[in-house]
């Protein structure tokens, strides 16, 4: 009944209630599996304190995915707790400053702004995947990242972080192939928009979601229970077939076009 009852997760990038990693880390516990959130700084420990205790998680870190230094500790700290490993990483991080976000790509993309996405939005998977690696080796493991339609399609405003998304996915497949033979399938959900901390300081973004909302099949947004539940089917063995995959949970939003 439980399918991830015996499966441990680290859930990276729960900031409040309202994130998408969080709709994940409630879901995956709902499923059966054991949680562990992470949080971003001192600002945000205790609303993911208070978070992970509706979990009953057995311990929290603090986790900058830009250091290694952090990562590392994490990782040991982890360890103290699961000695025999881990078997889901999720990964919910994304970052651009915030006048990537807005006008025309040509015009305000800057090289320091896309260092910041790439560093911050990609390469702290490719990092907390070597991290975990030993941890996750020869266990059935899943690792799951988060990623947008901007990835595959030039949405307005999305600029530099569709950039970081599409190079998300990319290294989704790579990272799929380097450690599918030692058990661990990697995937990447592409999300429709949710109204997160993250998307609150993106201009006009209420206008955003209900025309999405209307031209989505469904008729409506989805929310970060429903990607929480797909995350859940990704996490566990009823997937043990799909690896370097980019699952959409928009409600069908990819599927449709303007006219
Ligand atoms: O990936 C995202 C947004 C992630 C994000 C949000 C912010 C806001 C505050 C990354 N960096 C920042 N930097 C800040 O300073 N989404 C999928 C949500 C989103 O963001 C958009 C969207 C959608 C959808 C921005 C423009 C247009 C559409």
């Amino acid at each position: 009944m439980s399918f991830l009852a015996n499966k441990r997760a680290l859930v990276v990038g729960v900031a409040n209630d309202r994130s998408i990693a969080w709709g994940i880390a409630k879901q995956l516990h709902a499923h059966g599996a054991e949680v562990i959130l992470t949080y971003q700084n001192d600002k945000l420990k205790s609303r993911v304190e208070a978070a992970a205790a509706e979990l009953n998680s057995p311990a929290i870190f603090p986790l900058d995915a830009t250091s290694d230094e952090q990562i590392a500790d994490c990782m040991a700290g982890i360890k103290g707790v699961w000695a025999d490993g881990f078997d889901i990483l999720v990964h919910s991080i994304a970052y651009a400053p915030k006048n990537e976000l807005e006008g025309k790509y040509i015009e305000n993309g800057t090289r320091e702004g896309f260092h910041t996405a790439m560093e911050v939005s990609v390469y702290s998977l490719t990092a907390l995947t070597k991290a975990a690696f030993p941890l996750m080796q020869g266990r059935q493991g899943s690792i799951i990242n988060l990623s947008y339609l901007g990835a595959v399609r030039a949405v307005p405003n999305y600029n530099t972080m569709g950039i970081a998304k599409a190079a998300l996915e990319a290294t989704t497949r790579y990272l799929a192939v380097d450690l599918g033979k030692d058990g661990i399938r990697v995937n990447s959900i592409s999300a429709g928009p949710i109204r997160t901390l993250a998307a609150s300081g993106i201009k006009d973004f209420r206008s955003l979601l209900d025309k999405a909302a209307e031209m989505t099949p469904t008729g409506k947004n989805v929310t970060i229970e429903e990607v929480g539940n797909t995350a859940a089917f990704l996490a566990s063995d009823l997937s043990s077939g799909i690896t370097g995959h980019v699952i959409y949970v928009d409600g069908g939003f990819n599927i449709t076009t303007a006219v």
